[in-house]
């Protein structure tokens, strides 16, 4: 092993091959984005853009010299061997899938940052003592197929591989029969049968703190929770000029009331630090002049405290009945991702943090509003994030996403050193 550590104190990635590979990778399902006019990424998971961009970087995994092998939930393990190669593995990582209206930033700079950090090992004929792993987790943002964090849950273990599988997109095809059709189920058990030593994942924060504060870093303590739900509405459809009021069974105004209401309970500050998103919302017929009589939407809640998220859910469901009552109609709603909040060790922040410090990067602790894979391994092992900023308020999931050549470095020169060390351990 030759990790010494004065010579490894002075390594840094190479800025501009990281932004070529995410750049290049950014191409991939690439479109102009009719809203911003600008060049958006959707690769869907398991849709022939996503095996496209899984194709390109299993490539330049294999140039790195590293053992590429996949699990049975189509996530990608790519193994650089350490000194000795018997002891657990430093993992990296994040996702490639993205929502259907992303930017290129999103998960990306998690994968291709640990490829990077590949990449300057070999430059310099490091050795670790550790094996290092970059993994690519399938279907992260949970667009197509309903749940986030799907390959790395499984590969957890929170998700049993036949609920992964079996689990239907909004044409009915199964996230299993798309990994059969692309030829992506590897040999590797989920479970994951082999812990990582540990587990680190760098990503934009997607938020505007630390554009706010002009943090270069952000030392992620957690994940909050998160609920997603789907709502089902039924009413009745009735003509809309002569049905008198009090005959009508409104769905679209059942779900106007329940949009109310989750903005009421936001707002109220009631139940702490609580987000509300109506993403997704199908009307029947969709015709002006009939009373709709089917509403299906979906509501995404967010809370960094996992009690007030519960009696957010709870309220919300004795709510729906009131409106059931209110309007003459019914709803049925299904829960079809819950995760609890996430705090990551003491251990994997104070290395993030110092080594933030000795590359002299304002830093910050910050709780990540979004859901990342890091929140499923830390599951199995010591699991930490590096977060950088975003320009915009820190857009994501939205084409404006941008960060900086300068900061997209600094996240994984900071991911290099606390990999290094890790890998020494
Ligand atoms: O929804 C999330 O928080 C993540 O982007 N999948
Ligand atoms: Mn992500
Ligand atoms: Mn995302």
């Amino acid at each position: 092993m030759n990790t010494n550590t004065a010579h490894t104190a002075t390594l840094r990635v190479d800025a501009d091959r990281l932004w070529n590979s995410l750049s290049e990778l950014g191409e991939v399902g690439a479109f102009e984005d009719a809203d911003t006019g600008l060049r958006g990424v959707r690769r869907l998971a398991l849709t022939d853009d996503d095996v496209a961009g899984r194709q390109l970087v299993v490539g330049w995994m294999h140039e790195a010299g590293l053992a590429v092998r996949l699990d049975e939930a189509g996530n990608v393990y790519a193994r650089r061997a350490g000194a000795d190669d018997s002891l657990a593995p430093v993992m990296v990582g994040s996702h490639i899938d993205s929502v259907a209206t992303a930017g290129r930033f999103d998960g990306c700079l998690g994968v291709l940052g640990g490829l990077e950090i590949v990449r300057t090992l070999n430059d310099h004929g490091i050795t670790t003592q550790r094996p290092i792993e970059v993994a690519i987790f399938s279907e992260e943002e949970g667009a197509r197929f309903g749940t986030d964090m799907l390959g790395s849950a499984t590969a957890a273990g929170r998700i049993e591989l036949a609920d992964a599988r079996a689990r239907t997109d909004r044409d009915g095809v199964t996230f299993g029969a798309e990994l059969d059709r692309y030829d992506l189920v590897g040999t590797q058990r989920v479970p994951m049968p082999v812990a990582p030593y540990a587990y680190l994942e760098c990503h934009i924060e997607q938020g505007p703190i630390l554009e706010a504060n002009q943090s270069e870093i952000g030392v992620v303590q957690g994940v909050q929770a998160i609920t997603w739900l789907e709502l089902e509405i039924v009413g009745r459809a009735a003509h809309a000029g002569a049905t008198p009021n009090a005959l009508r069974h409104d769905a679209e105004l059942a779900a106007a009331l329940v949009r109310v209401r989750l903005d009421e309970m936001v707002t109220s500050g009631d139940y702490g630090a609580m987000l509300a998103t109506v993403g997704r919302h199908e009307t029947h017929p969709n015709l002006i002049n009939i009373v709709p009589s089917h509403v299906l939407l979906t509501v995404d809640l967010r809370n960094h405290d996992d009690s007030e998220m519960t009696r957010a859910e709870t309220d919300l469901t004795n709510f729906f009945h009131e409106v059931e009552q209110q309007v003459g109609v019914t709803i049925t709603h299904r829960t079809t991702a819950k995760t609890p909040p996430v705090r990551f060790p003491d251990s994997m922040q104070d290395l993030v943090a110092k080594c933030a410090a000795n590359l002299g990067f304002r830093h910050e602790v910050i709780t990540s509003g979004a859901g990342h894979d890091a929140g499923e391994i830390a599951a199995l092992c010591p699991a930490g994030m590096v977060f950088v900023p975003g320009l915009y308020d820190g857009i994501s999931h939205n084409p404006r996403e941008y960060s900086t050549p300068e900061a997209c470095a600094n996240g994984i020169n900071v991911l290099l050193s606390a990999v290094i060390e890790l890998a020494g351990e």
